[in-house]
């Protein structure tokens, strides 16, 4: 059975993690929201095509991102990982370029949005194909295995319902046979846009997978940033010193539908979705923070009101840019002056 790793007992279990860690971490969570929360809005309004939500996820990406070396490791991510990009340095404002599909974005305006993308930060280019990114990832950590690049690890993530994949069987396969610094962090939300685990596979928990291969596989409590930290921490730790791979299995909730082109009322309840809501990690997150005197309510004010004040910025400064210029559309598409339509 995989060890359960949690600190959400009420009291605050810090981890090693300082004042000013735990309060970036609680910023995360807020900033995700509120950028979530605008994405639906943006959509609703017309403004862009489309918009993925993370809440639910918040606590995770917020305790996994501060995990995360930066200058040093790669992280692989999925569509949903709002709060890991931003928690590894992508900014608000980067975001919403990448939204509203403008000139300026590391795409120029072409990519699907959220698909967001820096090479010199390691974030390696979001894919919308299930699983198609975990060989791209272990291929980065098998390149810092034949470099001798030690103390670097990879951490990529996906959804349960990717653990289906064959390329995600593939992925962890030959990354436990040739030990590559690698970290699977699985966020479990119980569905696959309508597809619910017990569809997707005939286990509770997708941790028990790392047995067939070999590697350890640890659950923890994605709702609490603190466990998701400690246990993201543990395995990368772990790939960096070259112990090879670990399979995270973060569980979690997703509170909005799939994505803006989703119905969730189709497939769950909203009975369902208000008790999963009960559980919200944002307001447990601050109690937690409150009651160990880490904030206070007029510190938690100030910061709510600053991550809406930035929200609010990078919003407007996003929308006010130009679209790719048409004359554009084949620019970076092909190598030299190669022009098929010719
Ligand atoms: C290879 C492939 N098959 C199907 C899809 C359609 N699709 C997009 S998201 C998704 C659900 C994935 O669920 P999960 O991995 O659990 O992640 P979640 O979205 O729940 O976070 C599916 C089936 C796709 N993008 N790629």
């Amino acid at each position: 059975m995989p060890k359960m790793v949690t600190s959400r007992a009420g009291s605050l279990e810090r981890r090693g993690l300082t004042d000013e860690q735990l309060v970036a971490m609680l910023r995360n969570m807020l900033l995700q929201r509120q950028i979530d929360n605008r994405g639906f809005q943006l959509n609703r309004q017309g403004k862009i095509p489309f918009a993925l939500g993370s809440e639910g996820h918040e606590a995770l990406q917020a305790g996994a991102a501060m995990a995360f070396a930066r200058g040093k490791d790669v992280l692989a991510p999925y569509y949903r990982d709002l709060g890991l990009v931003l928690g590894i340095g992508l900014t608000p404002y980067e975001m919403f370029v990448s939204m509203f599909a403008r000139a300026a974005d590391a795409s120029g305006g072409r990519q699907f949005p959220n698909h967001y993308t820096a090479r010199e930060r390691g974030l390696l280019s979001i894919s919308s194909i299930i699983a198609a990114h975990c060989p791209h990832a272990v291929g980065v950590a098998y390149a810092f295995k034949l470099r001798r690049e030690t103390g670097r690890a990879v951490l990529v993530t996906t959804g349960e319902g990717a653990t289906s994949e064959g390329e995600w069987h593939e992925s962890v396969n030959f990354a436990a046979v040739h030990k590559v610094p690698i970290v699977f962090l699985v966020e479990n939300n119980h569905f696959a846009i309508s597809t619910p685990q017990r569809a997707q596979m005939a286990i509770a928990d997708v941790a028990d997978k790392a047995a067939g291969y070999g590697i350890p596989g640890v659950i923890c409590d994605g709702l609490d940033p603190i466990a998701t930290y400690a246990a993201v921490k543990t395995a990368l730790d772990r790939a960096r010193a070259g112990g090879g791979p670990t399979l995270v299995e973060a569980k979690c909730f997703r509170f909005l539908s799939h994505s803006t082109d989703d119905d969730d009322r189709s497939y769950r309840s909203r009975a369902e979705v208000e008790e999963e809501r009960q559980h919200d990690p944002l307001p447990a997150f601050e109690r937690v923070l409150i009651a160990a005197a880490v904030l206070d309510a007029s510190t938690l004010g100030a910061l709510k009101a600053d991550v809406l004040r930035e929200t609010n910025e990078a919003t407007d400064a996003a929308e006010a840019l130009p679209y790719p210029d048409p004359a554009e559309l084949y620019t970076d598409v092909y190598a030299g002056a190669y022009e098929p339509w010719q």
